[in-house]
């Protein structure tokens, strides 16, 4: 198997974060999006994008977990139950609508000043980020995991946006008002799959 994708992408990093979770050996290819494997393979030319053993390409980074978590039973990180599963999945939408607005601020910010859009846009994506942080704050409460005894996707799929939003906006400073976030990454940080997928200080 093979994950394309740089490791500064938080999509990147949910899956590897994934495939650490269920032991699972993979080829990491360090590529970005535009890259002759990503776009042969993906026609959305977007990272991740996963080769399965027999060449199969997968994307998203939503597919690509689900297809990883039916490789072995143990431990699985999608809920059977149907009602945990969707549960797991809104967590992972949560997630993603948070690492998709942050994603856009910090590449907004790249630019010079007199190109970069204007207040109202920047306060609804905040908006987006500030609202997701909220929902999940309240979601996890004061349970060990976010779905309560044991990780599941919406562990991996949370705590990603949280690490991506410590690296692309520290300005944020997400901690302040969301203690329950907050001990719950301590805790998810501190596990080999999060400290071994924390990519590098730029
Ligand atoms: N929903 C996708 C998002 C993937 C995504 O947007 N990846 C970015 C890198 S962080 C990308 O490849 N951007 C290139 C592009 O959109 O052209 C997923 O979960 O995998």
């Amino acid at each position: 198997m093979k994950l394309l994708g740089g490791s500064g992408s938080p999509y990147v990093r949910k899956v590897r974060i994934a495939l650490a979770e269920k032991k699972l050996a993979y080829e990491h290819v360090v590529t970005g999006p535009a890259s002759p494997e990503v776009t042969q393979a993906n026609p959305l030319a977007k990272i991740p994008t996963f080769l399965c053993d027999d060449g199969t390409p997968l994307y998203d980074s939503s597919v690509i977990i689900e297809y990883v978590d039916s490789l072995n039973a143990s431990p699985r990180l999608i809920p059977e139950v149907f009602a945990d599963r969707i549960d797991a999945k809104r967590w992972e939408a949560l997630s993603d609508g948070i690492m998709d607005a942050t994603v856009a601020i910090s590449h907004e910010d790249r630019l010079p000043e007199a190109q970069r859009k204007d207040a109202d846009w920047y306060a609804k994506q905040q908006k987006k980020v500030d609202g997701g942080l909220a929902q999940m704050e309240k979601d996890v409460g004061t349970k060990p995991f976010c779905k309560g005894e044991a990780l599941t996707l919406a562990d991996v799929a949370c705590g990603t946006s949280l690490g991506y939003l410590d690296r692309a906006l520290p300005k944020f400073e997400w901690r302040k008002g969301h203690p329950n976030l907050d001990r719950l990454y301590q805790k998810l940080s501190a596990r080999e799959s999060f400290a071994t997928t924390l990519p590098p200080k730029t």
